[in-house]
């Protein structure tokens, strides 16, 4: 992105007016986990701004000063929306009196691994209806490189405004991590990049306005290359630690001893962890994002499906384990019971999104388990069309199994009661016993 300004047409001269003296009229488009901590920045540092979300009780809930993101608490949100700066609705005609449109809609894959384009196309459709000059739009959400202007920007010329003269189109990754107690939505480095470069500088002087560190790039491929990057290096990088477990358990190697023995390198090595399995709603996803869009360039994203597939097998691994271990308890898993510590996607956190839990209870479920589970963030859970509630941590089962780490299990206690265990999590390291069986 070079240095020099670009020159700006009328409708730019206006809207870079209304950024800089902070009158811009905001919309935030999906009040989810993303959207609502950047609506509160931008609330924050004096602009009036409105939510826009289908979900009414999204809307009523914010609207009342009530917050459903842990990492926004009420006492942060109500003297927003009180004070009239930050309100929020489902109806989208709003776009006509806003200024500027960021959209943080989810980006699913489909059961096929193809993106699921359906929440961008559906809040284009809507934004476009009510596009006016001097706009700056911007989409969040986590795509394939190219989305922003093969999909968005034909969307949203088709009532012949023109980008980069009547309005600004615009592509920034979110990068929001819930639960983190350092990094969020005002000082986490914010990435932007323009479809020209009128829009680039638009996108930089939008975010500088609120947030703490803007980083300009020079297109909004590159932008949405960036968080690709990001994602598919954690995945990558998990599915390395989980062959390499494979590799240690068939050698009879310690993996945990291992990867904390080669942490103490001070340069040139990042530890990541063997696990049961890769949840959540980023890291098992956005990397397919990318590989799709490869291999319509005629490319194999070969690390991306080695990866994908390495960590698509950890649950069977872990349930190979857990017969194996009941096996030399002269036990079959058939009529076992078995109790899964942890279910959420990771530790100290509520969401079940992707979680590899769910897998190894439905496996284990399929071979003819009694399954229970403790989980203090997730009081209850759907397993196969049979409701399940969160139990005791301690529950007298043939088989213990921990599956996510959280802090607020008491693992001396759990090591003492259960009567065999199987730990993927190393969460009982430091406490030998012939009854804990390790990844
Ligand atoms: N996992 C492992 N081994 C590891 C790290 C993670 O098995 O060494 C598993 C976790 O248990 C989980 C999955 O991978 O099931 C994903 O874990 P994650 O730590 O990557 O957490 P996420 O999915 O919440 O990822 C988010 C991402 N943030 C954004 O996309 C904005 C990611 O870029 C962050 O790096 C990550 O949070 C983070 O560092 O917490």
């Amino acid at each position: 992105m070079g240095s020099a300004r670009v020159q700006l047409q009328p409708a730019a001269k206006t809207l870079d007016e209304k950024i800089r003296t902070r009158q811009a009229k905001v919309g935030i488009v999906g009040l989810g986990y993303v959207g609502l901590p950047l609506a509160v920045e931008f609330a924050k540092a004096g602009f009036s701004v409105t939510g826009i979300d289908l979900s009414d009780s999204k809307t009523e809930q914010i609207n009342a000063g009530d917050s459903y993101i842990g990492d926004i608490p009420n006492a942060t949100l109500s003297p927003l929306v009180h004070g009239g700066k930050l309100k929020a609705t489902a109806d989208f005609s709003v776009v006509r009196d806003l200024d500027t449109v960021n959209i943080c809609v989810p980006t699913p894959l489909r059961k096929t691994k193809d993106p699921d384009m359906s929440y961008i196309v559906s809040a284009c459709g809507e934004i476009a209806k009510y596009l006016h000059p001097g706009m700056l739009i911007i989409l969040e959400s986590t795509t394939y490189p190219g989305t922003t202007d093969e999909l968005v920007l034909p969307m949203l010329e088709q009532g012949g405004l023109k980008v980069g003269q009547d309005f600004f189109l615009c592509f920034s990754p979110e990068r929001v991590d819930p639960g983190n107690p350092k990094y969020n939505t005002s000082n986490i480095p914010k990435v932007v990049g323009g479809t020209t470069p009128a829009c680039s500088q638009m996108g930089r002087l939008f975010y500088s306005q609120a947030l703490q560190n803007v980083v300009a790039v020079s297109s909004t491929q590159v932008a949405e290359m960036v968080k690709l990057l990001e994602n598919t290096f954690r995945m990558i990088n998990i599915g390395l630690a989980n062959e390499i477990a494979l590799m240690c358990d068939r050698m009879g190697i310690n993996v945990w001893e291992v990867i904390e023995a080669a942490a103490t390198k001070p340069f040139g090595f990042m530890p990541f962890y063997p696990g049961p399995g890769l949840g959540g709603h980023c890291i098992p996803i956005d990397p397919f994002y990318l590989s799709w869009k490869t291999k319509q360039a005629g490319i194999e994203a070969r690390f991306i499906e080695l990866a994908g597939y390495i960590n698509g097998q950890m649950p069977h691994f872990v349930v190979d384990k857990i017969q194996n271990a009941l096996n030399n308890h002269t036990k079959p898993v058939k009529g076992s019971h078995i109790h899964i510590l942890g279910v959420a996607y990771k530790k100290d956190i509520d969401d079940v999104r992707e979680s590899p839990a769910l897998d190894i209870m439905l496996l284990l479920k399929r071979r003819g388990a009694r399954i229970t589970y403790s989980d203090p963030h997730v009081p209850s859970l759907e397993l196969d069309g049979e409701r399940l509630v969160s139990q005791d941590a301690n529950a007298d089962a043939d088989c213990t199994v921990i599956v996510t780490n959280h802090s607020a299990f008491d693992y001396r206690k759990i090591a003492e009661h259960a009567r065999l265990i199987v730990d993927t999590r190393n969460a009982l390291k430091g406490i030998t016993s012939d009854k804990i069986v390790r990844l």
